[in-house]
């Protein structure tokens, strides 16, 4: 039996559900979600083993406009640079149709040789299910798709049959990575996002943008892992509202990311989180390399 193996990237605009659909795929929560843009700031593996095949899916964060800041424009290169090099693009749109940013995406993808699987996500929340026929026929009219699926990123819909249709496009090749591996990011890498998640849960409508984690101290200890970290916020009054009255937002947010660290790593853990007012973070490049935004390939 032949044995097939590459590298599949899954893009869209924000929000339409490519982290979700990649925790569903490899079965682990391994990328962070939430209902806000723009949650997906790096690029980031996730390993699917299957008996005849290994399938490595590179999360991408949402190709958008931004805001111009330099934080945004690592986050489009890195979308645009996860093009390089991939055997399979996964383009998702939303069952609801086509949206502006859609076309800008495609506009994307165009540019690169590999064949592209329009995934069309969240079909659970179509009333009508008749109208996903006229939405695969105007997407096939826009661009010479591979395939067009519709999926539930969330549910499980038609996954099995998107692995089907992708694996049978990649290459004849040995495994990339070791059978246990499920993932590319490190242990610390994970807690500070599992921290981000919750922020971005957590907090107003623009302030988890002006928001940043990073691990200061994580030490494997008898009991479990201790973990320190900071979040950065761009000014103080921000600092305040992430605290909250009395703690009681930080409290929260420190309780809800333990839990899902917990769950990550398999044991206890003990948390800790402060917040530091670092302004400018965002446009600032030696900030950035240390959170981790210039490591690419
Ligand atoms: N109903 C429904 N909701 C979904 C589905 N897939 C994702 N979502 C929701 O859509 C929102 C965005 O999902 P993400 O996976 O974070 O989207 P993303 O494309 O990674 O977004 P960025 O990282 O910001 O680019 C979350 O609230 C998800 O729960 C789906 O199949 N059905
Ligand atoms: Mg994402």
């Amino acid at each position: 039996m032949s044995f097939r193996s590459g590298f599949v990237t899954l893009l869209g605009r924000p929000n339409v559900g490519k982290s979700t659909l990649l925790n569903s795929l490899v079965g682990r929560k391994i990328s962070i979600t939430s209902r806000k843009p723009q949650t997906t700031r790096h690029r980031i593996l996730g390993i699917v083993n299957r008996e005849t095949s290994q399938i490595v899916f590179v999360d991408t964060p949402g190709v958008h406009r931004g805001r111009g800041n330099a934080v945004d424009k690592l986050i489009n290169r890195t979308a645009r640079s996860s093009l390089e090099g991939v055997n399979v693009v996964v383009m998702l749109i939303q069952a609801q149709g086509w949206h502006q940013d859609d076309t800008r995406v495609l506009r994307l993808v165009e540019q690169g040789s590999q064949p592209v699987v329009l995934a069309i996500n969240k079909v659970d929340m179509l009333k009508r299910k008749e109208s996903l026929l006229p939405l695969i026929e105007e997407s096939s009219d826009r661009y010479a798709f591979a395939d067009i699926v519709p999926i539930s990123a969330r549910d499980g819909h038609n996954l099995d049959t998107l692995l089907d249709l992708i694996v049978s496009r990649l290459p004849e090749a040995p495994a990339c990575f070791p059978v246990e591996q499920f993932t590319d990011r490190s242990v610390q890498f994970m807690a500070s996002e599992l921290v981000r998640e919750q922020l971005f849960r957590r907090l107003g409508e623009e302030l988890p943008y002006a928001t940043a984690v990073r691990v200061e101290r994580y030490e494997e200890r008898p009991y479990g892992v201790h973990i320190e970290t900071q979040v950065w916020v761009d000014r103080e009054s921000q600092k305040a509202i992430v605290i909250g009255k009395g703690g009681a937002r930080l409290k929260t947010i420190g309780t809800q990311a333990r839990l899902a660290i917990e769950k990550s790593v398999g044991r206890p853990v003990n948390l800790k989180i402060w917040v530091k007012v670092r302004s400018g973070w965002a446009d600032n490049q030696a900030a950035l390399s240390s959170l981790g935004y210039d490591e690419e390939g």
